[in-house]
């Protein structure tokens, strides 16, 4: 018997919805869900497998991630969207039910290369970069990773000193690095007399080398890179001002942690939307499989599970928007719901049988992207020390 069964494109605009979240959000938030959820139906998911296969980003999206104001989408200012973090969030989750990439694309660009511009920079670097960078026509990458400090990124050898005749000169490696081929600006974490620093420093800066990872099984609709920094001089307006110590790249990741949390409710809700239909199309032994208690208790699990990071981040992000929130709580976040989302993506394989393994369906790109988005911006274990360290006092990462 041949099945015809519908693909994600065809189960179109809708969310995963079992407690009525809709009515706890603004109009503007469903606004914005819905016109990235569509942007994303439209013109993301037709040509996210190729891309993946091929292991490339859709860089000729990009102009359309600024006119629909998604990059740097909740800061104020400087042709940005200033949305509110729930509206942001929201941004994020349907990013993510497309690809993690995606996502990821724009967090880096927002949370992690406008947001220090935005929060630490000089006036005339937030006028000569964010507008630019708003509408898509500047792309930024974040170099804190290296080689041999992943974790412990306070342990970095790259090294700032300054000129006699005014500027730093920088180098050191840097790896691991999203958009670090796309990019015209990386923002560079380096020690500058034993404390960290933060430096603006253009590409094509004589000395700056990217080169791309290939052969990823995971986030491949995302390009990765290696920044090697060889005697790279800047100016003095090459540095920002705002902020010295870890301080400074741990407050961006707290922004790209916080998205992370809402993308992750995106991948699994795609995995969860797949499985149900395909389950109550499929049939075996004269019945559709969703019809067997075995498979209600993996699609139930599914549900109970987004649910539950539905509210737990909503109520993150109204904490957020109040000023209220503590690293902390972003870490439980992201630590739940991306070990759940994890855990839903393999469900949802199962549940698809061998088709699971096919690109024709998303929930194995989810699956092998959130591998990635379990380790990056803080593995899944430095989000427990966090939070345990938090809750106790005490800190157990050495
Ligand atoms: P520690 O001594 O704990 O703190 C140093 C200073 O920073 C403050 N702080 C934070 N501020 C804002 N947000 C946070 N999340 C903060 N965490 C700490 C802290 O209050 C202190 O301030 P001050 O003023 O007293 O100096 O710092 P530590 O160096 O011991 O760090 C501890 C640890 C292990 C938690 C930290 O290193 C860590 O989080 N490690 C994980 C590394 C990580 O997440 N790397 C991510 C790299 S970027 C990435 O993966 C991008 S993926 C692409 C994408 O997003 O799509
Ligand atoms: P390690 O730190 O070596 O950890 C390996 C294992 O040891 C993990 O299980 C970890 O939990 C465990 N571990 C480490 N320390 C402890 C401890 N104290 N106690 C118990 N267990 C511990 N970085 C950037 O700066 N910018 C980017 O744009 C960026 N993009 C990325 C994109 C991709 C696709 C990937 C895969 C990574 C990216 N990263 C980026 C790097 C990412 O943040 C790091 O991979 C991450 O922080 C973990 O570092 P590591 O890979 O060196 O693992």
């Amino acid at each position: 018997m041949v099945c015809v069964r519908p693909s994600v494109r065809e189960i179109g605009p809708m969310t995963v919805d079992y407690y009525g979240i809709d009515e706890e959000l603004s109009e503007e938030e469903r606004l914005v869900r819905d016109n990235v959820r569509r942007f994303v139906s439209d013109r993301i998911l037709p040509d996210i497998g190729r891309h993946y296969q091929q292991g490339t980003f859709p860089v000729e999206l990009i102009g359309e991630f600024g006119e629909l104001g998604l990059l740097g989408a909740n800061l104020k200012g400087y042709g940005c969207a200033g949305m509110g973090d729930v509206a942001y969030g929201l941004a994020m989750q349907e990013l993510e039910w497309g690809d993690s990439g995606v996502r990821s694309f724009a967090s880096v660009q927002g949370a992690l290369c406008m947001y220090p511009i935005h929060a630490f920079g000089s006036e005339e670097q937030k006028e000569r970069y964010l507008p630019g960078m708003a509408r898509g026509e500047i792309i930024g990458c974040f170099g804190l990773t290296e080689p041999d400090f992943g974790s412990n990124p306070s342990g970095m050898i790259t090294v700032a000193e300054r000129l006699s005749g005014g500027g730093f000169r920088l180098n050191g490696t840097k790896r691991w690095i999203t958009n670090g081929n796309l990019a015209h600006i990386a923002i560079v974490w380096a020690k500058l007399n034993g404390k960290v620093h933060g430096f603006l420093v253009p590409t094509d800066t004589p000395g700056f080398t990217a080169r791309k990872i290939d052969d990823k099984f995971s986030l491949r609709a995302s390009v990765t890179s290696e920044l090697i920094l060889e005697d790279v001089e800047v100016g003095d307006d090459a540095l920002l001002p705002g902020v010295s110590g870890m301080r400074g790249p741990l407050s961006c990741l707290s922004q790209a942690r916080y998205g992370i949390c809402w993308g992750a409710i995106g991948a699994a809700s795609s995995c969860y939307e797949t499985a149900l239909a395909y389950a109550k199309d499929r049939v075996q032994f004269r019945r559709p499989i969703a019809g067997y208690q075995l498979v209600q208790n993996k699609l139930v699990h599914m549900l109970s599970e987004i649910t539950k990071a539905q509210w737990l981040t909503l109520r993150l992000g109204r904490l957020k928007e109040a000023g209220k929130v503590r690293p902390a709580q972003i870490s439980l976040a992201k630590r739940n719901n991306v070990a759940q989302a994890l855990e839903i993506a393999r469900m949802a394989r199962d549940v698809l049988g061998a088709n699971g393994i096919m690109y024709e369906y998303p929930v194995g790109r989810h699956m092998m992207n959130l591998e990635t988005v379990y380790t990056y911006e803080g593995t899944h274990d430095i989000h427990t020390l966090i939070v345990g360290q938090d809750i106790t006092g005490l800190a157990a990462f050495e």
